[in-house]
């Protein structure tokens, strides 16, 4: 029997829902209009009044808003209530220019904890679970979101945060852990510890992680569910919009069932704004319409996937997304093709190697160079120089067939790349550093 967090909700009537989202939007338009200046300038500039917006079919009317326009707005400028009302703050990673500030009042910080309950519930997370949460804690959303919708659910939560992985294994063994979450980089890293460790899935008692923060491809769920003997969920979130549990995975494990209650989404053409039909590639756009202190309209995530209200085999009606297909700009451009380093993770991971890979791209005598360094498991390893350089021909051969250039491949000795215990870093763009 499948469990649902919020049943009525989860699996409300398509017309009830936007009947609700319609009424919710009415209201956070007006809200946003009259106590958020930057963004009443952006409707006044495009000509459109809160009374402009009667109902859902009228979203496309209001204008986008962008990481641009957060930077700009920096550090409350888009704040919609005084802060004397809002409880805490969270922050984007900032690898790019300034840091994205959000801000939450205590009702903000329910109904995203809500989400995250139903994302722990839908990956069969009950009071009787004992929750480990190893994504990190502070300013970063992962850890305080699931370590909220965890108390929510009722399970034994372990504040682990990211890191210290011989400890996690330790307290997962001791404590009978039954749920990880943390990035999947970092549950491939437990997976491989474990491993080392002379230890099998049978040594722990995990039934299922919740893995979210970054791109991670069908192989490396595989691999994941393999190493740790568990049913591996997806989970998608921005901090822009709450953090994790904007979306989340049922047990049909094929996409993620969005909050559409709290955030409703649309996909647009990245080029041109135009909204696309269900079943189109484009970029995810989010309206809050819960939100009190950092509501934003037509938030442009650059996250691109697929929208689509097919039938879900669990029950929720929710509309689902596909996993992001990577960020709009994450896509290198490369000897003038389109590149997603998940291309490349899928290859790997089916050609046997290990989902432990960097990609060097760079621009030497006006030409694009593509490098990537690829770990071998010990048995890959041969001290043969011939056996290795068949397997690297091999391998470039096996990517050059799925992207369509060639690469340099460098076979690298077990454990030299970087392990991650957050989000990965698996591309070092160098074009970017001369430009
Ligand atoms: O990563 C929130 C989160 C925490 C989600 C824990 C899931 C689990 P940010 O640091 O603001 O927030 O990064 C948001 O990460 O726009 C996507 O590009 C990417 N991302 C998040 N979840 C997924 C996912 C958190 N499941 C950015 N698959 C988003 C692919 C993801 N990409």
């Amino acid at each position: 029997m499948e469990k649902y967090w919020n049943q009525e909700i989860e699996t409300m009537s398509l017309e009830d829902m936007r009947k609700l989202q319609s009424e919710r939007l009415v209201a956070q338009v007006k809200h946003v209009y009259e106590n958020v200046k930057y963004y009443r300038d952006l409707m006044d500039e495009k000509g459109v009044k809160p009374e402009d917006i009667q109902s859902v079919d009228d979203l496309h009317k209001l204008p986008f808003i962008s990481k641009a326009d957060l930077r700009e707005a920096y550090p409350d400028g888009l704040l919609a209530v005084p802060k004397s009302q809002c409880v805490r703050i969270h922050s984007t990673s900032g690898t790019t220019g300034k840091r994205v500030v959000a801000f939450y009042t205590q009702k903000d910080v329910d109904l995203w904890e809500d989400c995250c309950a139903r994302a722990i519930t839908a990956a069969g997370g009950t009071e009787d679970d004992v929750c480990q949460v190893a994504y990190g804690y502070g300013l970063f959303t992962g850890g305080a979101g699931l370590h909220g919708g965890s108390h929510k659910v009722g399970c034994l939560t372990l504040p682990m945060s990211s890191g210290n992985t011989d400890r996690q294994i330790t307290f997962m063994r001791d404590l009978g852990t039954t749920i990880l979450c943390c990035t999947p980089s970092y549950a491939a890293y437990i997976g491989e510890t474990l491993h080392e460790m002379g230890l099998t899935p049978d040594d722990v008692q995990l039934k299922a992680g919740i893995f979210g923060a970054e791109p991670w491809t069908e192989e490396m769920r595989r691999s994941i569910e393999k190493s740790l003997g568990i049913k591996a969920y997806d989970i998608y979130g921005l901090t822009e919009i709450s953090g994790p549990g904007v979306a989340f995975e049922c047990s049909e494990q094929k996409g993620m069932h969005i909050n559409e209650d709290n955030f409703i989404p649309e996909i647009i053409n990245p080029e041109t704004g135009e909204v696309l039909p269900e079943g189109e590639v484009g970029e995810l756009v989010f309206t809050s319409i819960t939100k009190e202190a950092f509501p934003l309209l037509r938030y442009r995530t650059r996250d691109l996937c697929v929208l689509s209200r097919k039938k879900c085999s669990c029950g929720r009606t929710l509309i689902k997304m596909t996993k992001p297909m990577g960020r709009s700009d994450d896509m290198m451009i490369i000897r003038g093709v389109n590149v997603f380093p998940s291309q490349i993770e899928t290859v790997l991971i089916e050609q046997g190697y290990s989902p432990n890979y960097l990609i060097e791209v760079d621009r030497i005598n006006n030409s694009d160079t593509l490098d990537i360094s690829v770990e071998m498991n010990p048995d890959q390893f041969s001290d043969k120089v011939k056996d290795m350089q068949q397997q690297e021909r091999a391998l470039a051969e096996a990517i050059k067939t799925m992207l369509g250039i060639s690469p340099k491949v460098h076979l690298v000795s077990p454990k030299s790349i970087t392990r991650s215990e957050g989000k990965a870093v698996r591309v070092i763009d160098k074009r970017k550093l001369h430009d």
